[in-house]
């Protein structure tokens, strides 16, 4: 049996790299001398700095990065393992900052390297102030970390059916927590919604893990107020257009306040494995579960596609869209819906269209068993990532027939 003895240290975080590096690496050292084999290091980062022009200009590319310089060569030294986390470079060639991670070998070779998965949570910091707009059973505030710790299965191997890592072809980052008020829930629409437009004024494309399917109507706010009208792609037990006094926080009427102020266009969206009643599809194409199991997966992508076509297109998921033998840990299950075999074949096929935003929302895991919901969701999100990256190129090995 192999003995590892491990060290965690912690870096300093702020804006400047230099006292940084130094504090880390004698603390590494420091780790080191007491017998440590590996070393971990997160949060080399000032990527939290909200000026964007001087977090630019504070964080050099790999090639001038004083932590790739001073790293390598300290594991070399050591003779050790030291991974290197949430390092902020800047992509060479592209207006954008990735929140990078290094494994270095006892030879001082970078034997590993990965961008954190972008994704912001609609956690609430105080459950007993504001208990979400859940109808029926409250928990999915807690949905995001579910979602992150379910994830972790999917890391290991190349994404199936794709062939690839996204992460080869995509940088991508977890930015974290979108921080909420909870003694000022009125607060909380704006919040979320300057979050996102903070996100997207980078450039980046934003995936969201809920939390409340309330968080899409913010979301869909500020990608309309960038790309205009979306088409929306919205998989859901639900329609969610019920009636709206205009004030409320409700799960399930923010899609019919999103119609009402123009930031969803009707006669390009589609909603998917509905079973509950509307006053009205309200223009929408609304394709039931029954409709989707009679006519299967394919022919709801043809209609998706002729219907969307090249229009920024917003991607909700409803994770009640399951059947609840699929997901029971959501606050409003419908029997009657798809499997996560059917509902996969759908996120796996909306490579054609022009997606500019996507969300997967109402993991509630008090109400999950052995993370089944919790892994379909993070299988829905990361599906949807191997999207945006076979998009931008990525090809693989077919694992077999298909
Ligand atoms: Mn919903």
């Amino acid at each position: 049996m192999t003995r590892l003895t491990a060290g965690l240290v912690q870096l300093t975080s702020g804006p400047d790299f230099g006292p940084n590096l130094t504090a880390a690496a004698e603390q590494v050292r420091a780790a080191a001398s007491m017998g440590a084999s590996f070393v971990l290091t997160p949060e080399n980062t000032p990527i939290l700095e909200p000026d964007h022009a001087r977090l630019r200009a504070l964080v050099p590319g790999e090639g001038e990065h004083p932590a790739l310089a001073t790293f390598p060569e300290l594991a070399r030294e050591l003779g050790i393992w030291l991974l290197l986390g949430s390092t902020a470079v800047a992509v060479e060639g592209e207006d954008r900052l990735a929140n990078r991670s290094y494994l270095f070998a006892p030879d001082g070779r970078t034997v590993a390297r990965y961008d954190k998965i972008h994704m912001f949570d609609v956690d609430v910091p105080d459950g007993q102030t504001y208990r979400e707009s859940a109808t029926f059973r409250p928990g999915a505030r807690l949905g995001p970390r579910a979602i992150r710790a379910a994830s972790a299965s999917l890391a290991e191997l190349a994404a199936f059916p794709f062939g690839f890592d996204p992460f080869d072809t995509l940088s991508v980052i977890d930015w974290g927590d979108c921080f909420l008020d909870p003694h000022h829930p009125g607060s909380i629409p704006g919040a979320i919604a300057d979050h996102a437009r903070h996100v997207l004024a980078t450039g980046a494309k934003l995936l969201t893990l809920g939390g409340d399917h309330f968080v899409t109507w913010p979301l869909l706010k500020a990608h309309a107020e960038r790309h205009g009208p979306l088409a929306l792609v919205q998989f859901d037990a639900h329609a969610d257009v019920w009636e709206d006094d205009g004030g409320r926080f409700d799960h399930g009427t923010m899609m019919l306040r999103a119609l009402r102020e123009g930031l969803v266009d009707p006669a390009r969206s589609v909603q998917v494995g509905v079973r509950t009643h509307g006053a009205s599809d309200y223009g929408v194409d609304v394709l039931t579960a029954p409709w989707l199991r009679r006519n299967g997966p394919e022919a709801a992508l043809d209609v998706i596609r002729r219907r969307v076509r090249d229009a920024p297109a917003y991607v909700s998921f409803d994770i009640d869209c399951l059947d609840p033998a699929f997901a029971p840990g959501t606050g409003t299950p419908v029997a009657g819906g798809p499997s996560s075999a059917e509902a996969l074949a759908l996120v796996r096929g909306l490579v054609d269209l022009n997606i500019k935003g996507m969300d997967v929302m109402e993991v509630s895991p008090p109400y999950d068993h052995a993370e089944v919901t919790a892994l379909a969701a993070a299988t829905v999100a990361h599906d949807l990532l191997c999207v945006l990256a076979r998009q931008s190129g990525a090809e693989g090995r077919s694992p077999g027939r298909l």
